[in-house]
């Protein structure tokens, strides 16, 4: 492997927004009396808004217009956005600030790969708004993970081949992306579970020996 480039997820791995989306989906389920629940929110890891939504509406005795699904989600986004407001800096872990800093030092290309509109507010948010050397997300997206788009741009923005790129992340349909577009991946949290992910990692700063093991 000759990695040049890392490819990083942004919920639920480089900061834990991934609470406030059930926060946020959960008040407005509620609102609907839609039955929602922790095991449901696993399900929208990685998968964008409105497929997000659409999972939640299995649980649903009744159909909604389009309309209505687009008043739906925009309710949970004003909510989402409300809590990413109190965000600072010190959401930001140390072992992510310091990881990220030495992989840099190591002369890798870091990107972020997320289905998430709000990503550049959120790196804002936690003071990495100028620290990558790209950003793909759900801004510049027509299909979301499991499709391997979010990637291929990224790798694109830095003038890499997949085959050069590694991508960091924490849910199964965002493997499955990696694995689709030609990537090598590393799997935390729920994706280190992954039949075929190439790295399963414990924490995110296992990610400083495996690139030392790939890339000696
Ligand atoms: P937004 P990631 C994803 O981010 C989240 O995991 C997923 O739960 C969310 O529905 C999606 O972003 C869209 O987010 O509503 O902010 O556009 O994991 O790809 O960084
Ligand atoms: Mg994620």
């Amino acid at each position: 492997m000759d990695i040049k480039g890392i490819i990083f997820d942004l919920d639920g791995v480089i900061c834990f927004t991934d609470k406030y989306h059930y926060l946020a989906w959960k008040t407005m389920a509620d609102k609907y009396r839609i039955y929602f629940d922790e095991t449901i929110n696993n399900r929208l890891r990685g998968v964008g808004r409105m497929e997000s939504l659409e999972i939640i509406l299995e649980r649903a005795d009744r159909n909604y217009s389009r309309s209505q699904k687009e008043e739906m989600a925009e309710e949970k986004n004003e909510i989402y956005k409300k809590l990413l407001n109190k965000m600072t800096p010190a959401d930001l872990s140390d072992e992510v600030r310091d990881t990220l800093q030495e992989l840099r030092k190591r002369g890798y290309l870091l990107a972020i790969g997320s289905s998430s509109k709000n990503t550049k507010f959120i790196l804002e948010r936690i003071g990495l708004k100028d620290f990558f050397d790209a950003i793909s997300d759900g801004t510049n997206i027509s299909r979301s993970k499991p499709d391997p788009e979010v990637f291929v741009k990224a790798a694109d923005f830095l003038g890499l081949e997949p085959g050069e790129c590694l991508v960091v992340e924490d849910a199964v349909s965002g493997v499955d992306a990696a694995i689709s577009g030609g990537f090598y991946s590393a799997g935390i949290g729920e994706a280190s579970g992954h039949l075929h992910v190439t790295i399963k990692m414990s924490s995110f700063e296992d990610l400083l020996d495996c690139c030392a093991i790939i890339n000696p």
